[in-house]
């Protein structure tokens, strides 16, 4: 158990009296749900990295091979629920005057906490979007179609995910961007701040005033420029924030 140490008091009065909260969340907030993170040991699938598989190219390349990591994504999250971490967000949402989530995660368990005022900045591992019409569904299957195909056009299915190499929705990270330059405080929470553009958006917080909070496990690229670096695991920490 976490002692109440002075850190932990001086970022729940930080947010207990703030205007308007931003909070960053990335793999390590699901790593207490039994996730697997991005960077961490448990970061390959059949000695494959993330960074090799999550691309247009390796999709155009072997989109069977890129599906069945997916495949075996959504079955082992299928099974995975919010941890205490993603329930404390969602009851801070209630309480901030206000308050905005921005994600990494593509896993749906903010959603599942009850989490509504959301940026999911790299997409949905649960919906899927046609090559070809572009449509955008959800889909829950476990197992998919190996290969699924659109029910409108036929065309091949892709995750509804943003690639290594893709640009980010422009109005998904507008509004990321104006959530980080007006608040008085931003948490970042279980992510290694190496991914970009996401990761751009903590030095434009400080810019504009914010007083950051990070909880992490480790310390992390993010933490020589924080205010408060909490060390813990997100499970334990971020329900002591509220
Ligand atoms: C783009 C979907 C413009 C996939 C993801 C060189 C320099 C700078 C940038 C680049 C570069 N080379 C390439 C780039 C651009 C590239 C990039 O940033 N690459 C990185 C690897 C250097 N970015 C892009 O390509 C982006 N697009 O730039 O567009 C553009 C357009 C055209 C041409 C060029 C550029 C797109 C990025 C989106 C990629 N998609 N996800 C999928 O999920 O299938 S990113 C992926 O990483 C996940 O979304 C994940 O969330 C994200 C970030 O990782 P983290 O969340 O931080 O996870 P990680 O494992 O790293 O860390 C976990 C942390 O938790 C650790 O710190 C750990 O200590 C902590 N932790 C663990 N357990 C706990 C914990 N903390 C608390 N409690 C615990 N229990
Ligand atoms: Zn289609």
């Amino acid at each position: 158990m976490i002692f109440f140490n002075h850190q932990v008091q001086e970022a729940r009065s930080r947010i207990a009296s703030a205007r308007a909260v931003t909070v960053l969340t990335g793999a390590g907030i699901s790593a207490d749900s039994g996730v697997p993170t991005f960077r961490g040991a448990d970061g390959f699938w059949r000695n494959f990295r993330a960074e090799e598989l999550a691309t247009p190219e390796a999709f155009e390349r072997n989109p069977r091979l890129v599906w069945e990591w997916y495949n075996w994504r959504r079955e082992t999250l299928a099974t995975k629920k919010p941890n205490d971490a993603h329930y404390a967000l969602a009851r801070l949402e209630g309480r901030a005057q206000d308050f905005h989530l921005i994600t990494q995660n593509v896993d749906g368990l903010h959603r599942l906490a009850g989490s509504r005022r959301m940026s999911e900045l790299h997409g949905d591992i649960w919906k899927v979007r046609c090559t070809n019409c572009h449509h955008i569904a959800d889909n829950r299957d476990v197992p998919l179609a190996l290969l699924p195909h659109c029910h409108t056009c036929g065309g091949l299915l892709r995750p509804h995910i943003v690639w290594f190499g893709e640009s980010l929705d422009e109005q998904v990270l507008a509004n990321s961007f104006q959530a980080v330059e007006s608040c008085d405080v931003m948490v970042i929470v279980g992510t290694s701040g190496l991914v970009y553009p996401a990761a751009m958006l903590m030095p434009s917080a400080k810019d504009h005033g914010a007083f950051v909070i990070e909880v992490n496990l480790d310390s992390t690229a993010y933490s020589p420029d924080v205010a408060l670096s909490l060390h813990g695991r997100a499970k334990d920490i971020v329900p002591l924030l509220l």
